[in-house]
């Protein structure tokens, strides 16, 4: 009997939950690896799983100083589009897109990816202007996109506000259809159980305090829990942490690290079925398939590794909420968390070498990676295999900060900058 089939179900839940068998091995650490990936979130789960499953390099280590997705994978509020300005970023979260849209099987494991459509509502005429200008790019692109007006943006959303006399009428939207939610903690949990399935060794518990270098070159971590781990190369995927990371290599990235804040409510039934983002009045929300409503805004505009922000972000995310769909009014708000993300001054990532010989970082995806991961591992994991930048993961260098090229996605990153 397939224990993920509907008789295993029935059997594990009478077994009253004993004698599960893990999803992936505890293993100890060994002296040497051919890759070290600093981080086990959704990214650097998923590079160590391209990294065997394309380039067959096996021999690898994910070290993570918590638990398996831990950090701002599985605080994120799932929301997975592609629909970006600039040719650069299209191409590497359209990419993503079309690994998302075979994860599932691909890992066999559901990560619960539904395409229900993503909103970003303009609100005044600069942004229809700017919706019209990234829905005519991202078409030329092929990616998926119609531009809509108050009208079919009402058929969309009944429960929405979309009269005239709101504060902030809203005028149109850009739709993407192809774009949706996924269950963020599934995944890092699918590519978890897939990348120790090729033998790659995931060792949670276990932080980096050091990288250790000669010559130029990295050549091991320094782990509190296990002393030196060397390998071949290293890289760091350590999102709201980078700066700490590049800081014992040596140098410094052009990052600020923030907290970003979401709320959920309580469950409500089925209301919403799809995705609403306003940069303008600025908050967004989805329901879950629990059926709570799941709330963020923007960044805490302070620098700080607390995983919490402030009230008044908190306040400012309700009142846009509410402006927009009034009927939530009397929802309670059950939870609210923080995760620390790393934002880049042009709001894309680096995916990149570093002054540091055999050290790469893919870090700066600041409030919009978790759309991004399937992408995202499967470039680094071919920069990492050959030492040199995936096609898609050139532009997005580090260096690109000393010649001035640099990609502005200020506005597609959106409501949650
Ligand atoms: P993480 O999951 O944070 O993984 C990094 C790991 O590195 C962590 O587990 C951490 O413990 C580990 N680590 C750090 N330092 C060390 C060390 N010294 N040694 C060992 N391990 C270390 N993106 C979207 O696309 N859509 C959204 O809707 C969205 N909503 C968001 C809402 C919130 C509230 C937040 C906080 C973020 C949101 N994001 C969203 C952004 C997204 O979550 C991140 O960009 C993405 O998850 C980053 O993935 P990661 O795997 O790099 O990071
Ligand atoms: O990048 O789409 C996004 C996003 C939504 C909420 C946080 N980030």
């Amino acid at each position: 009997m397939n224990k993920y089939s509907g008789f295993g179900l029935l059997k594990h839940g009478l077994s009253y939950h004993e004698n599960w068998q893990r999803a992936w091995r505890n293993p100890k650490p060994k002296a040497k690896y051919d890759v070290v990936i600093v981080g086990g979130g959704g990214h650097g789960l998923a590079t160590a799983y391209y990294l065997a499953k394309v380039h067959g390099v096996t021999n690898i280590a994910v070290v993570e100083k918590g638990y398996l997705g831990g950090g701002n994978t599985a605080r994120n509020t799932t929301i997975v589009r592609s629909n970006y300005l600039w040719d650069e970023s299209a191409h590497l979260y359209e990419h993503a897109m079309k690994l998302w849209e075979g994860l599932s099987q691909d890992l066999n494991y559901n990560v619960m990816f539904s395409q229900r459509g993503v909103l970003n509502l303009g609100h005044t005429l600069q942004d229809m202007r700017d919706i019209q200008r990234r829905v005519n790019a991202n078409r030329l692109n092929g990616i998926d996109g119609e531009v809509l007006d108050t009208q079919q943006v009402q058929e969309i959303v009944p429960i929405m506000d979309c009269s005239a006399n709101t504060r902030y009428p809203v005028l149109g939207a850009s739709w993407q259809p192809r774009a949706g939610v996924a269950r963020h903690d599934a995944v890092a949990w699918g590519y978890a159980r897939a990348a120790d399935a090729l033998g790659v060794d995931l060792i949670q518990q276990c932080e980096v305090d050091d990288i250790i270098t000669e010559d130029g070159a990295a050549v091991a971590v320094h782990t509190k829990q296990h002393g030196l781990i060397k390998a071949d190369r290293i890289g760091c995927v350590v999102a709201g942490n980078s700066s700490v990371l590049a800081k014992m290599a040596g140098f410094s990235l052009p990052l600020e690290s923030h907290p970003l804040q979401a709320l959920v409510s309580e469950p409500i039934k089925p209301i919403l079925d799809t995705v609403v983002m306003s940069n303008h009045v600025h908050g967004y929300v989805s329901q879950s398939d629990k059926g709570d409503l799941v709330i963020g805004a923007g960044i805490d505009g302070y620098n700080g590794y607390g995983q919490r922000g402030s009230y008044s972000t908190i306040e400012h995310t309700v009142q846009a909420i509410i402006e927009l769909f009034p009927i939530f009014s009397r929802v309670r708000m059950n939870r609210q968390w923080g995760g620390i993300v790393d934002t880049c001054p042009d709001a894309c990532p680096i995916i990149s070498d570093t002054p540091v010989e055999n050290l790469f970082f893919n870090c700066g995806w600041g409030t919009g990676g978790f759309k991004a991961t399937p992408g995202s591992g499967h470039v680094f994991a071919a920069t990492l295999a050959k030492g040199e930048a995936h096609e898609l993961a050139k532009p997005f260098s580090m260096f690109r900060f000393n010649d001035g090229s640099l990609i502005d996605e200020h506005g597609a990153a959106g409501v949650a900058h």
